[in-house]
């Protein structure tokens, strides 16, 4: 841990509460490699942690008191008794975060009584940016609300509670972000399988670097229907796939569960999605009639509270995204396995892998459309840079994309990028170090007793 930071938050701690903090807890953002928008769908993921983080330095209170202050003085101070913990989902305010990891740990524990909390909030990762900064600090309020408490939860359910809990924010994500942050390990990327949740270590082969590289624009999931949107989109698709194929779709939820129930593989679902739906979107008439539902009930059973204004839904484009991806994430893991060291080829892993990237770019812009044109531009431009593979990472709509880089050409890979992106447009080359970056797969949340600093 780097000790410079360490001693600045102390410092801060000291000014702002009057005390030394008792521990510090940190939690990692991450890159998703492969498997964009499938984990709320029920398919696994291929992420690796990074080195940006989120740290809460602690300390407790006999108030019964959460006292929130952050180093970014972009982000106010805020004060909470432990009880009744309500998470405003109408603003996005930074510290709902917080009191979600909190409150779900807190409704885990059970206890009688939670501890109070002095804690100032320190984050590295790029906000708004599909590196998931929101997850990063939900678990890690999570986990330092369970060494307040004194308590002990395994990492797997830190990593189920955190996922659950982050929800209270009205966003409606599948697990991938609390998962790599809690059981991510130092030096692979894993993959993530859910119900059951499992992390499985993925190793990259030497000679490969991935690079992560911020469109600059910036997007507030919260503060957007654009992700809730899809979700509805991927259930109500499962959901008339179900009926179509005569399966018991009322206990179907996600696209998964139908490739479940129909026992085929994913490409045999691609098949499915061409004979049983249609390209034209669905209105919500058509929707309510396909599975005898009134209005009201397509509100309240399948859409969330910002989606109920929607009125048209693209149903086969979406579903043909989340099986072919699901496809892709087998895909890259399988070339994972003949990668050298254990019996592949440099070039050929490579050029494969990359090729995935490549198309799961294409698919995330064309038929889940959650790309925009500076993701666009900015892939188009790793990819002239000497990329082998490059696509958008996280949620979209703005925030990062993901290359991947033969080692020996990353020298002229950051030169072409950071001339042909970054200094086309001078508002761009502001933090170019924090927004444009090689990354390594690095270590899960932990907790750090606190060490006194030599003054
Ligand atoms: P991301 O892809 O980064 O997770 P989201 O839109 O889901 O994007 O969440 C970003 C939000 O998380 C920010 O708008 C802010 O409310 C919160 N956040 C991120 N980093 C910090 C931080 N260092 N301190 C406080 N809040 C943060
Ligand atoms: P980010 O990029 O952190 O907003 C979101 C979801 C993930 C996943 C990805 C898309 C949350 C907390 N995170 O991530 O679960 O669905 O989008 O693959 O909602």
């Amino acid at each position: 841990m780097d000790t410079e930071r360490l001693a600045r938050i102390e410092d801060h701690f000291k000014t702002k509460f009057g005390s030394t903090p008792q521990f510090y807890a940190r939690a990692p953002g991450r890159v998703n490699l492969i498997g964009e928008h499938v984990d709320y769908c029920g398919y696994s993921v291929l992420p690796m942690a990074i080195q940006q983080d989120i740290l809460i330095a602690v300390a407790s209170n006999n108030m019964s008191e959460i006292n929130l202050s952050n180093t970014n003085p972009r982000y106010c101070d805020f004060s909470n008794t432990v009880h009744d913990i309500a998470i405003d989902t109408t603003r996005p305010f930074w510290y709902n975060y917080f009191l979600c990891g909190f409150k779900g740990v807190q409704e885990h524990l059970g206890l009688s009584e939670t501890v109070g909390m002095n804690c100032l909030v320190d984050g590295t990762i790029p906000a708004n940016s599909g590196l998931s900064s929101s997850s990063a600090l939900v678990c890690c309020a999570g986990l330092a609300t369970m060494a307040a408490n004194q308590q002990t939860i395994s990492m797997k359910e830190l990593a189920e509670i955190c996922t659950r809990s982050e929800r209270y924010v009205g966003t409606q994500g599948g697990g991938m972000d609390q998962s790599i942050s809690f059981l991510a390990r130092k030096g692979s990327a894993m993959l993530i399988d859910f119900e059951p949740l499992r992390a499985t270590e993925v190793s990259m082969p030497p000679g490969a670097v991935f690079v992560i590289a911020s469109s600059c624009v910036e997007m507030n999931k919260a503060a957007t229907a654009h992700f809730n949107v899809r979700v509805a989109e991927c259930r109500i698709a499962a959901k008339i796939l179900a009926k179509a194929m005569s399966l018991r779709w009322q206990e179907v939820v996600k696209l998964k569960d139908v490739q479940d129930a129909q026992q085929v593989s994913t490409m045999d679902m691609l098949a499915m999605v061409e004979t049983y739906l249609h390209p034209e979107p669905y209105s919500r008439h058509e929707i309510c009639s396909a599975l005898e539902l009134s209005n009201t009930q397509l509100d309240s059973m399948l859409l969330s509270q910002n989606t109920t204004h929607v009125q048209s839904f693209k149903l086969y484009q979406r579903a043909k995204h989340v099986f072919g991806e699901a496809d892709r994430v087998s895909e890259f893991r399988l070339a994972c396995h003949g990668a050298p060291g254990q019996g592949g080829t440099d070039a050929a892993f490579l050029r494969s892998v990359g090729e995935l990237m490549n198309a799961s770019h294409s698919s995330c812009r064309d038929l889940y459309e959650c790309s925009c044109d500076e993701l666009d531009d900015l892939v188009n431009i790793c990819l002239k840079s000497g990329a082998v593979g490059s696509r958008l990472t996280g949620a979209g709509w703005g925030g990062c994309t993901v290359s991947l880089v033969p080692a020996e050409r990353l020298p002229a890979f950051m030169d072409g990028v950071r001339g042909g992106f970054y200094e086309a447009d001078p508002r761009r080359m502001h933090q170019l170090a924090e927004n444009f970056f090689a990354t390594e797969p690095a270590a899960g949340a932990s907790i750090l007793k606190h060490q006194p600093t030599a003054n």
